[in-house]
């Protein structure tokens, strides 16, 4: 069976060069590398055969990848642009060079949208990406903010997804939530509660009634998002139709969302996720090299579901929402 991933990171020295850690994020890429069994800074500096040799071993046909975290997001529009023109260069040598096993998504510098517009445009249609991987807020901004919205129209137009994938928490939850509990800020929990938040406010904008063919991928299966559908939308019926929305809040849950198993490889949380949104939003992810393709892939192959499901998370959803 074909295997496409789409949660699948790189860096870049640019980016690491000009970024510095905020204080109170506490993530340790040391611990995390002894657990898996390898050095997680400088596998994500690989875009080539070291990558691929480890696809190869867990099985994995075809990687979607992208600039990890921070990303662009976290950087001024000046050096954003310099940035993401830098990764995404990089990342169309790697997929010109493996176009079988490896293809893109953009990163875009999200602090000048007109910027951003361009250099997603010019992502797609010259260098062949599958879409956007936005990194949560901008520098404190989230997307809700209207003078984001045509990045969001750019990606309707141009019929590709955009990756909503999680970053540091904002600097106020960060002090208010983690200060002494660090250790709680990024994947165990702190990147979840930021990224379902992050999509609930572009919901409740009215963003998906402005671009209703628009599809955001969350990954982790959703943050969370598929077990709180019920509570969400039968307690902010009156909300949304206060704030104008067309629809149920619900109906953008499973009409404008497709979700990711990127580490989340938990089968309860995956069941939850089938039950709630369906067989045709499951994309399977590994999140390489924060998470371990073999690992990924032994879950996978466990999992009780009909040959069909399988095929649909595995690569055909991957197939018709990214055309890869
Ligand atoms: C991720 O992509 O899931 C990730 C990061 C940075 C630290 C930890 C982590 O981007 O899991
Ligand atoms: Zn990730």
């Amino acid at each position: 069976m074909r295997i496409v991933t789409l949660e699948d990171h790189f860096a870049t020295s640019m980016m690491r060069e000009k970024f510095v850690f905020p204080r109170g994020f506490e993530f340790n890429y040391a611990e995390r590398g002894a657990y898996l069994g390898y050095d997680i800074p400088s596998e994500l500096l690989d875009l080539g055969e070291k990558r691929i040799a480890a696809m190869d071993a867990a099985g994995i046909d075809l990687q979607v990848v992208s600039l990890s975290m921070p990303g662009a997001e976290a950087f001024d529009a000046e050096t954003a642009i310099a940035i993401a023109t830098d990764a995404n260069d990089r990342l169309a040598a790697a997929t010109n060079a493996h176009p079988k096993r490896l293809a893109g998504f953009a990163s875009i510098p999200t602090a000048s949208p007109t910027a951003a517009v361009k250099e997603l445009e010019r992502a797609v249609t010259k260098l062949g990406f599958k879409g956007a991987m936005i990194n949560g807020h901008v520098r404190g901004e989230f997307l809700d903010d209207r003078k984001y919205w045509p990045i969001f129209e750019c990606a309707q137009a141009l019929d590709v997804p955009i990756y909503l994938h999680p970053t540091i928490p904002h600097p106020a939850v960060l002090k208010a939530y983690f200060e002494g509990y660090g250790d709680l800020c990024a994947p165990a929990w702190g990147f979840a509660m930021d990224t379902c938040t992050h999509f609930l406010r572009l919901v409740f904008s009215g963003l998906f009634d402005a671009c209703p063919r628009l599809k955001m991928i969350l990954g982790h299966l959703g943050e969370g998002l598929p077990f709180w559908i019920h509570r969400l939308n039968d307690h902010t019926l009156s909300a949304a139709k206060r704030r104008g929305l067309k629809k149920r809040p619900e109906q953008y849950l499973r009409e404008n969302l497709v979700v990711t198993t990127s580490g989340n490889f938990f089968t309860p949380a995956f069941i939850c996720t089938l039950m709630a949104l369906g067989a045709d939003n499951i994309m399977f992810s590994v999140d390489w090299p924060y998470e371990s393709n073999r690992v990924a892939i032994d879950w996978l192959s466990h999992l009780q579901i009909s040959d069909h499901d399988k095929e649909k998370i595995c690569h055909l959803n991957a197939e018709r929402i990214l055309r890869v």
